[in-house]
């Protein structure tokens, strides 16, 4: 190597820090929250046991670090969920699209209810309808002609839905967030 390109190397330096963001993920227990964050960090994906209570994953992507806050599906957590929502800049909704009618009623009035808090109602929603694999699997345009949306939406508000598959969009979807720093 010549003496320029050592040079050059020596001061190049460290790249910039990536910019961070907050997000709150919820969605009924099962749906698959804490698989689709341990698969997004690279991480095992066997013997994950259901969340109590919150955990907190640092996702990298290339361009910035999701920290994401997982909140526990069940029952009898997610009369807790809104304690959990300040601070956040975007939201990540986990919906098993396989699931009964009456299960995925119950998903969507808890989406309602997130969509119309006042610390989530202008933020990005992502909506992720998971277990696609599944052959009672629905389709992303088939859960979308369910009553997903509501008059709560604020202005400024984005609200997409996505399967597994298309991912990739989800790093697109920062930009949205950006508004919210
Ligand atoms: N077939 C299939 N199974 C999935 C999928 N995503 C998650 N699972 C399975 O569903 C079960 C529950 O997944 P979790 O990731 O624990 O669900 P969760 O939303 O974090 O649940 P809570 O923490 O209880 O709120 C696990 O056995 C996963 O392996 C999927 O897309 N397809
Ligand atoms: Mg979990």
């Amino acid at each position: 190597m010549d003496y320029l390109n050592k040079i050059a190397l020596c001061c190049k330096g460290p790249p910039p820090p990536r910019p961070e963001y907050d997000l709150v993920c919820i969605g009924l227990t099962g749906s698959g929250k804490t698989s689709l964050l341990s698969q997004l960090c690279s991480e095992n994906t066997e013997n994950i046991v259901s969340t109590t209570g919150f955990s907190i994953k640092a996702v990298p992507f290339q361009n910035a670090i999701l920290n994401v806050k997982e909140l526990g599906g069940a029952a009898n957590i997610r009369k807790y969920w809104s304690r959990y929502y300040q601070g956040s800049q975007g939201v990540i909704f986990v919906l098993d699209s396989a699931s009964s009618e009456d299960e995925l009623e119950t998903a969507r009035n808890e989406l309602h209810s997130a969509l119309q808090h006042p610390q989530l109602c202008t933020l990005p929603f992502l909506i992720l309808a998971n277990h696609q694999d599944k052959p009672a699997a629905r389709s992303v345009q088939e859960v979308l002609s369910g009553a997903w949306y509501t008059e709560g939406m604020k202005e400024g508000n984005k609200i997409q839905f996505l399967h597994k598959l298309e991912l990739e969009k989800f790093c697109v979807y920062k930009k949205g967030m950006d508004k919210h720093n």
